[in-house]
């Protein structure tokens, strides 16, 4: 087995790797940035080898310096974790380039993935159902009116070099057309330096459901069932479980063996997800597109399975076969797991950095939390605020929400605000625990609340929020610039988190913010 693994990535998904490393025995290498030296990954490495400096386009996206660690600390393999470099192609080339071993799937397979249209493709050459629509990008605005028609509205536009939701729109009428069509290529554009657009007929009200797949280097492949992520906010999962409420064992063998047709049409190897939309109606399912990578929402399948995704991940790429067969794989209980945010939920999801006062993670029965931080740890504005990855596991999923829930309440952060008491109201709506779990549901969520929940809610001087504001839009430019300066689609979600920053200031701007303050409320959690 390898000796040594650099692992390229920071917060709690490198923390995920190097505990899959200590178990088999491996030394765990780090990296990090100028503000991340005391960051808990660090910590818990053997070594760690500074990248630069804060921004990621500095530091963690460096491939030739995280390249140079790797060499320099005689590793042997990289892993990349999710997000930064894990789905870049011209990374992974660098890596084998320098005779090292990269713990995912080949630049080809990611190249293939990557553009959206080339995994449609894919999939119907491999004879896998996808949303009706364009394989290619479409050559011009009338070439998308021609196709629009003919699938009958509504229809989706989306970005060739998407995915996530970037770029797309929903277009419900010929007179949208031009508008969305010109919004979504200047979007696509922006964002990744490619406005090619394609489109799908719009599914309504339909459920993301995805299958893990995994492939070794001797053929061998399986699925490891599927987890429901329809329940997303600005295209941002917020809650994955494991199985879908909706699936029953014969939905999710046929929903297995589409995902491992794409797999094997890409020669894929390590760890994968083939995303599907489910149409609630006749429970069709088609393929939306595949990720290279592993999922921050890997652990609901971890639990559900008891398999060690990471763990297998490093043993493929060293060369050992799968430690199972498709046969043996066991589905037992079910597992839910919260994001867990450094954010308002009160206040627009404003992303809420600075120093964790306090902490005090929840344990207990049926209880994971996959965390990057510790008491006195900065959340900082570089990076994507998730903190943890609160998980419970329970024989059914009425005794997984109740473990969670526990678990929920149990959960302490002082110093920033976190999304976790969005998460104590989701897990008591009557809507979540009876499973309606369609793409719909945090709208409908959202309308169930009490008006004030929402709202723009000020505390401390006008002042002091005034400076607050100041602070969160120089971010949100600071933030934007960087995207810009970076040409690879970095964590993709995060832009849109910020942007909504900047409208949601805009508007209470608007307002004025020296209107009438709602009741004070404590930092403690
Ligand atoms: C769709 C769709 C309906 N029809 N595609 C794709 C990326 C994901 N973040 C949103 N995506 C969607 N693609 C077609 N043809 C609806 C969505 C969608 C969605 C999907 C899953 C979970 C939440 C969602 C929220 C809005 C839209």
């Amino acid at each position: 087995m390898f000796r040594k693994i650099l692992i390229a990535n920071r917060g709690e998904i490198a923390v995920r790797v190097i505990r899959a490393c200590r178990d088999m025995k491996i030394s765990p290498v780090a990296i990090y940035s100028e503000v991340d030296a005391a960051a808990l990954h660090v910590r818990l490495a053997d070594e760690a080898v500074c990248v630069g400096s804060a921004a990621s386009s500095e530091s963690y996206l460096n491939l030739a310096t995280i390249v140079a660690a790797a060499r320099r600390t005689e590793a042997e393999a990289i892993h990349p974790g999710y997000g930064f470099l894990a789905e870049n192609a011209e990374f992974a080339r660098c890596v084998i380039a320098a005779g090292l071993k990269f713990i995912g799937p080949t630049p080809e397979a990611m190249e293939i993935m990557g553009s959206k249209t080339s995994a449609r493709r894919a999939a119907v050459a491999a004879g896998v159902s996808v949303v009706p629509g364009t394989v290619e990008a479409l050559a011009s605005f009338d070439e998308a009116r021609e196709t629009a028609s003919r699938l009958g509205y509504p229809v989706m536009l989306k970005a060739s070099a998407g995915g996530g939701g970037k770029g797309m729109r929903l277009v419900t009428s010929e007179t949208e057309l031009r508008s969305a069509f010109d919004n979504s290529k200047s979007e696509a554009e922006g964002a990744f330096g490619d406005s090619s657009l394609y489109l799908e007929k719009a599914i309504e009200r339909p459920r993301h459901i995805e299958i893990q797949i995994f492939a070794d280097t001797r053929g061998n492949i399986v699925h490891l069932g599927e987890r429901e992520c329809s329940i997303q906010r600005r295209h941002q999962k917020v809650i994955e479980e494991c199985p879908a409420p909706i699936n029953d064992p014969a939905l999710r063998d046929r929903m297995g063996e589409e995902a491992i047709k794409i797999a094997r049409a890409v020669n894929y190897v390590g760890a994968g997800t083939v995303e599907f939309l489910v149409a609630a109606a006749t429970r069709e399912f088609y393929f939306l597109e595949m990720n290279t990578r592993l999922q921050v929402e890997h652990p609901v399948t971890e639990l559900v399975t008891g398999i060690d995704l990471v763990r297998e991940q490093i043993s493929v790429a060293y060369g050992v076969a799968l430690s199972f067969r498709q046969e043996e794989i066991r589905w037992v209980g079910h597992a839910i797991e919260c994001r867990v945010y450094a954010e308002d939920p009160e206040n627009h999801f404003f992303p809420s950095p600075g120093r964790i006062a306090f902490l005090q993670a929840p344990s207990g029965p049926g209880i994971r939390d996959d965390s990057g931080v510790r008491a006195n740890s900065e959340v900082s504005i570089h990076y994507d605020p998730l903190i943890s990855k609160l998980a419970a596991w329970g024989r059914t999923r009425e005794e997984a929400i109740d473990r969670l829930r526990r678990a929920l309440d149990e959960y302490q952060v002082e110093g920033i605000k976190t999304t976790l008491p969005f998460f104590r109201r989701i897990v008591r709506d009557p809507e979540f625990i009876r499973g309606v779990l369609d793409t719909g549901f945090i709208s409908r969520f959202q309308d169930r609340q009490p008006k004030e929940m929402f709202s723009h809610n000020v505390e401390g001087s006008a002042e002091k929020s005034r400076e607050r504001d100041i602070a969160l839009i120089a971010a949100a430019f600071h933030y934007r610039k960087l995207r810009r300066d970076t040409s690879i689609n970095n964590q993709p979600e995060s832009e849109s988190r910020w942007k909504m920053s900047g409208r949601a200031f805009q508007l209470s701007a608007r307002r004025g913010i020296d209107r009438k303050r709602e009741s004070p409320r404590g930092q403690k959690e």
